[in-house]
Order: C-alpha cells, then sequence, then structure tokens
C-alpha cells in the first residue's frame, strides 16, 4: 500500500512555547496512540491545527513552529481566533454535536457558523491536496471535517479516502432537521470508505443517503455514478496492554512512590473494608448524562439508606467546551447537584461525592479505575466510550462492575455490564445496589469475557482493520475503473 495520511482537527501533539523555546508535547489519548502507528508505519504525513490561535504568533514563530512540527511529520493548518469561534466552538460543537447526540433543542442554525465549517473545511482540504499524490491513501476523521472528503475527491480522485466518524450518526428523522443535511452527506460521500463504531449508525448513515441522495445501495456499498462506496463498522478500541501493565505498576509500588491520591484512597478503605466506591468519569458535557446520574445516586442513597456513610462516588468531570453557553450552564447544575446530594447524606466524617472539576495525570486515572468498585458509565448518546473500556483493562484482579447505559456504542460490545436506560433514575438506583452486593464469583464471571473481548480488538487492531478495508476499497475502485 502506498502513504497513508491522517488529517484530523486537532494535530496529535500540544505545542509550548516559552521565551521563543518551542516544545512539541505527544498527546496521550486513543485517537493519537492508534493513528501513530499508522501514518509512521506508512511513511505519511498527519495535518491538523495545532492548537494555537494564529493571531497570537507572528511569522517568525509561525515558521519555526512549521519547522518543529514537520521533524514529526505533522503539517498545520493554521486558525484564527473567529475561526475556531465559528468553525470549532460555532457550527461543530454549536450545530452537528448537539444534532448527532439528539440534543434537537441545542442546536445553532444560525448562517455564518454553516460559511466558517466550509470555509475552514476548504482550508483542511488545501492543506491535505498541497501534501498529498494522486495514489496516497488518507484517513480522514470526525465530525469537525465531514465536508473534506468531497473536497479532495473532485480535485483528485486517484487518492483513496477512508472517513471515520467518533461520534454517533442519528436516524433519519433527526439528520433531516438540519438545513445543511444534503451538503454534509455529499461531503462525506466523497470518501471511499465511511467507517462507523457501530452498525446502528451505519444503518442510519444508509438511511440518510437513501432518502436524501436517492442512490442504489446494496449490503454495505453504496453506488453512485462511477464509484462504489464502503460502509462499514469498526468498534474503536484502546491501548489495552497500556493500562493493563500501568495498573500492575500501580499496585507494586511501595508506599513512599505512591501518588497523595493513591495514598488516600487507600485510607478510605482502612476506615472500613466494607466501604465502596464508585467511579465516573467524563468529559463535562451534556451528553454524558452527568446530572442524571448524581439524581441516581442521590435515589440509591434515598432507597438503601443502609449504604449511607459506606459508599463514595468520585466524580471527575473534565473542564470541556467551556465557552459554549449549554455547558456553562451544565456546569452550574452539577455544582448544584453535588451540593445538594452532599448536603442530605452527608455528615462529619462521610462526604457522598468527591467531584473533581479538572483534568488528572494518567497515573491517577489508572488509580481510580483499579480500586472503584463499579464504574457508572450513563451516558444519554455517547459515541463509543472508551473510560468503559479503560476501567475494565485497568481490572487486574478480575472484579468490578460496570453500569452502562444502553445508549453508548459500547454498550454493544459490553453485554456483561449492568445495561440501563440513562433517563430511569429509579432503574441506575437499582443497578447500583446489585452490582454493590454483586458475589465476586459472578464479578469475575463477568469480567473475563469483557476483558477477553476489549482486549482482542484494541486500538491498534481497529485501526489495522480499517486500513485493510481501505485497501480492498482501492482494488475494488480500480477493477471498477478498468470495466
Ligand atoms: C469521543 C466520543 C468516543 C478523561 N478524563 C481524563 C482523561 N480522560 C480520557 C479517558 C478517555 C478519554 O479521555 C475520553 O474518551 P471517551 O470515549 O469516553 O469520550 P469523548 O472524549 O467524548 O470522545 C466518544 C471517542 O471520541 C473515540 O472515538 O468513544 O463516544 O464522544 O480516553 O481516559 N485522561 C486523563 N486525565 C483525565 O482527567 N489523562
Amino acid at each position: 500500500m502506498n502513504r497513508i495520511h491522517i488529517v484530523s482537527n486537532r494535530l496529535p501533539v500540544s505545542i509550548n512555547v516559552e521565551n521563543d523555546d518551542i516544545e512539541l508535547i505527544p498527546s496521550v489519548g486513543g485517537l493519537a496512540t492508534g493513528m501513530r502507528s499508522v501514518y509512521k508505519e506508512y511513511n505519511g504525513k498527519w495535518i491538523g491545527w495545532p492548537g494555537l490561535a494564529s493571531d497570537d504568533l507572528d511569522d517568525q514563530l509561525t515558521a519555526k513552529i512549521e519547522e518543529k512540527l514537520i521533524e514529526e511529520d505533522c503539517v498545520s493548518v493554521h486558525l484564527s481566533k473567529q475561526e475556531i469561534d465559528l468553525y470549532y466552538d460555532g457550527f461543530s460543537n454549536r450545530t452537528i454535536w448537539p444534532l448527532f447526540h439528539y440534543f434537537a433543542q441545542y442546536i445553532d442554525y444560525t448562517p455564518e457558523l454553516w460559511d466558517a465549517f466550509v470555509s475552514v473545511n476548504q482550508k483542511f482540504a488545501d492543506k491535505a491536496l498541497e501534501t498529498i499524490e494522486e495514489g496516497d491513501t488518507i484517513w480522514i476523521h470526525d465530525y469537525q471535517l465531514l465536508l473534506v472528503p468531497e473536497m479532495i475527491k473532485s480535485k483528485k480522485p486517484g487518492v483513496t479516502i477512508g472517513f471515520f466518524l467518533h461520534i454517533p450518526f442519528p436516524s433519519y428523522e433527526v439528520f433531516r432537521i438540519l438545513p445543511w443535511r444534503k451538503e454534509l452527506i455529499q461531503g462525506m460521500l466523497g470518501a471511499d470508505l465511511i467507517g462507523f463504531h457501530t452498525f446502528d449508525y451505519q444503518r442510519h448513515f444508509c438511511s440518510s443517503v437513501r432518502r436524501l441522495m436517492g442512490y442504489e445501495i446494496s449490503f454495505n456499498e453504496i453506488h453512485i455514478e462511477d464509484r462504489i462506496i464502503l460502509v462499514d463498522s469498526f468498534p474503536m478500541g484502546i491501548d489495552y496492554d497500556k493500562f493493563r501493565e500501568a495498573a500492575t505498576q500501580s499496585f507494586q509500588k511501595p508506599l513512599q512512590e505512591k501518588s497523595k491520591l493513591h495514598r488516600e484512597l487507600e485510607k478510605y478503605f482502612l476506615v472500613s473494608p466494607e466501604r465502596k466506591l464508585i467511579l465516573s468519569i467524563d468529559r463535562m458535557d451534556y451528553s454524558k448524562g452527568i446530572p442524571n446520574r448524581l439524581r441516581a445516586f442521590s435515589k440509591f442513597l434515598e432507597d438503601y439508606p443502609e449504604w449511607i456513610g459506606k459508599v463514595t462516588l468520585i466524580m471527575l468531570a473534565v473542564p470541556s467546551r467551556g465557552t459554549v453557553e449549554h455547558y456553562i450552564n451544565l456546569k452550574r447544575e452539577v455544582d448544584e447537584l453535588v451540593g445538594t446530594v452532599n448536603g442530605k447524606f452527608g455528615s462529619i466524617n462521610y462526604t457522598p461525592v468527591w467531584y473533581f472539576y479538572r483534568s488528572l495525570p494518567f497515573e491517577n486515572l489508572i488509580e481510580l479505575y483499579s480500586s472503584c468498585d463499579v464504574a457508572l458509565v450513563t451516558p444519554v448518546r455517547d459515541g463509543m466510550n472508551l473510560v468503559a473500556k479503560e476501567y475494565v483493562a485497568s481490572r487486574t484482579n478480575r472484579t468490578g462492575v460496570i453500569i452502562l447505559s444502553e445508549m453508548a456504542g459500547v454498550a454493544k460490545e459490553m453485554g456483561e455490564a449492568l445495561i440501563i436506560n440513562p433517563n430511569n433514575i429509579n432503574e441506575i438506583a437499582s443497578a447500583i445496589n446489585q452490582a454493590l452486593v454483586m458475589p465476586l464469583d459472578e464479578q469475575r464471571e463477568r469480567m473475563i469475557f469483557l476483558q477477553d473481548r476489549i482486549k482482542r480488538y484494541d486500538v491498534f487492531k481497529w485501526s489495522s482493520e480499517f486500513v485493510k478495508s481501505l485497501s480492498k476499497v482501492e482494488k475494488i475502485q480500480n477493477s471498477f475503473n478498468a470495466k
């Protein structure tokens, strides 16, 4: 296979500028890990925004940053503050994000946001077109770049294009609400392979293609004038071994090397070994169902008062999109709910909810995953949800229970979890009790199946399966063109 390039909104590095010194800090997220192996192995480039507004950089600094990035095979797309505001915070996160997560009442229909989305997508496409050659392969990521596939295909039809959507694709009845629905579909159809986390998202997409464009679809092939487009599902995995090894090492650390958080967690259990911890980790996002989770925890303490004083919910909410109105309101609601639960059930020596509104280092994340008896993952909509998979990978002693929303893509792979409807507070409350009293043998039985599955289809397998399909689609295309 020829070179494979990656295009995503953000580059896999952040830039730290101090007194004209430029430092590149590699991202440790799942996407960066999985894709790094791909573009390095196939001698490609990664095209994306480096995370700094171009208004803050002079020409000399910009040139220096570009030079440094190219050492990492990264190519930057520079965005001004206004572009970030209208394209990223705007159309991507105020229009597409709520639409695709079924929050129709939050959608912003301002035409200026759409205009910025088109022009910034064109910027990404132009940068990609400068970088790639006919015959190369390109893998484009996510909802911020839905128009890029067509913008590239129309200029360089000999490039094989893959597109992967990391969030849900909504049902047609929701998707059709958007004035620019046809344009988005046309943009995506510039790709030769379109991937989703689950079969349901794939099905919803195909139904929108059929209804809006009238194209013929057989199995997972869309037939348009002179091309065949493959549509398939690829449930994204995690770097399983990394989480596993980090959890193993965390336990083996001598006391003096343990983090402050780790020592606090051990102290919690010292008071009484009967004590339990429940874990909740997300970006602070309305799609993650955080308020309902707190209401359900409150209902649980009300319905099962024998647990008061013995169970603590650790809630980590990572700040996200803090300039968007609905996120500001959500933060206020969560702050208030935490206060209400703690005020209602707390005492001098018992805090029901430990709330962290910040990002924690990876080491602490692992300590939380390995110390908590239950993971409470209750999004109202979620493309996949990697937190559930990371919890599974970090359970070295094979105990632990996951309470999981049926609305998360990951639920399709985790039949052994306690599956709940995230809007059903009574159901979540009783699932919390069920998880806490579940015998260890049953926990292990469930966890063994989960671990085997999540280990087998990890992030490297996910990316290699996508690349395999890209090479298949390239062959289909070549034989189609030869006819
Ligand atoms: C989108 C889709 C889809 C969280 N807090 C900290 C921290 N994290 C890391 C977790 C996990 C990641 O962030 C969150 O990933 P999710 O998958 O749960 O959610 P989104 O950010 O919404 O991601 C989602 C995903 O794309 C992939 O396709 O699954 O559905 O919405 O990896 O570990 N990491 C550190 N400190 C924290 O405090 N270091």
